[in-house]
């Protein structure tokens, strides 16, 4: 009784929270340019939505489809374990795509301010993508939350090394093509990427952070240091559901910096921040991180 009575207590004070910070919500590009100007310390928090204007498919919604496959159930230790083959193919199709595509006008315009501002601001860029954009781009202080494409690692010894082959491997030369009606995948596990570290043998499998296993501490511990003195963090283009990164953002609002939002759409998280920039944010950011 007691507990739940604390439950509905938190659930008002939460809500009546977050309807405060609701009302102070603002899309005033002025406005958040002067916190943006006199910032000492400025986090960029990205999703794959900062990359769907150069073609990377998002996780949620229609496109977060390969095959008949949720993108997310994927990217599992299980499914994984299941059929390294299918995965494998997963990965190896957004390995292509990601190497075709190009860092767009919201990655670009990150790198920009980064660029022009990083003398006189710590700038640091978190994202929770895996495809490389933003280092291409040329953004230089960046966090890669969970993982990154192009890389991979040993199940048996671990070593993690850069792999930017295409094909990785022979065996899935012309495999992964997206469409729903190829089923199965059945490359012998032999003929998948291996380690070649004398005497281990090892399979690879994609550098990456897939649900249900942690992030690596020490990335953790450089987003939460950086979460945790910004003046000012920007949220590009993700759901804000997957956790932890869902809750850095928030928690920096709650302890007084300004939060700002660019998404197409708004996200549970949208009534704790200050400020909500609509729009694809290849429009919205360049308007806001470019100068006067
Ligand atoms: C645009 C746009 C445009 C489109 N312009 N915007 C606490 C509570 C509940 C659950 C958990 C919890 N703590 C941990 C968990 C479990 C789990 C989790 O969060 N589950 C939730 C789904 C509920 N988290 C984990 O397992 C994490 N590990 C962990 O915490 O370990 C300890 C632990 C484990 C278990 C229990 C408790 C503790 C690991 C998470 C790893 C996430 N990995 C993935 C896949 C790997 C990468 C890959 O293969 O590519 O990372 S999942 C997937 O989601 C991917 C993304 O990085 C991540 C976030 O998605 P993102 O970027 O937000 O994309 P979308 O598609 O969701 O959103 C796109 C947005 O863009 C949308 O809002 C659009 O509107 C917008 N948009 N076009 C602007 N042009
Ligand atoms: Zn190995």
């Amino acid at each position: 009784m007691f507990l739940s009575s604390i439950r509905v207590y938190n659930t008002i004070v939460s809500r009546s929270f977050r309807l405060t910070m609701a009302t102070r919500q603002s899309s005033d590009t002025a406005k958040f340019k002067e916190h943006l100007d006199g910032a000492k310390e400025v986090v960029i928090l990205s999703g794959a939505g900062i990359s769907a204007e150069s073609g990377i498919p998002t996780f949620r919604g229609a496109g977060g489809y390969w095959r008949k496959y949720q993108a997310a159930s994927l990217a599992t230790p299980e499914a994984f374990h299941t059929s390294p083959s299918l995965v494998w193919e997963f990965y190896h199709y957004r390995r292509e795509v990601a190497a075709k595509a190009q860092p767009n006008a919201g990655h670009l315009a990150i790198a920009d301010y980064e660029k022009k501002n990083g003398a006189n601001k710590k700038i640091t860029v978190i994202t929770q993508n895996v495809d490389g954009l933003h280092k291409r781009a040329g953004t230089n202080n960046l966090i890669e939350l969970h993982g990154n494409l192009y890389k991979t690692r040993c199940t048996k010894c671990k070593e993690v090394l850069e792999n930017t082959d295409s094909p990785i491997c022979e065996a899935l030369a012309n495999r992964g093509a997206p469409d729903s009606n190829v089923v199965g995948s059945d490359i012998p596990v032999k003929s998948l990427p291996h380690c070649r570290k004398p005497n281990c043998g090892g399979l690879l499998r994609p550098h990456i952070v897939w649900f249900g296993e942690g992030l690596d501490p020490i990335v953790l511990e450089q987003a939460g240091a950086a979460m945790s003195s910004c003046d000012v963090c920007l949220v590009v283009g993700t759901s804000s559901v997957v956790y932890p990164a869902a809750m850095f953002a928030p928690q920096a609002a709650q302890r007084g910096a300004i939060v700002a939002e660019f998404n197409i759409e708004p996200t549970p998280a949208t009534p704790d921040f200050h400020f909500y920039f609509e729009g694809p944010c290849g429009t919205t950011l360049p308007k806001v991180l470019s100068a006067n």
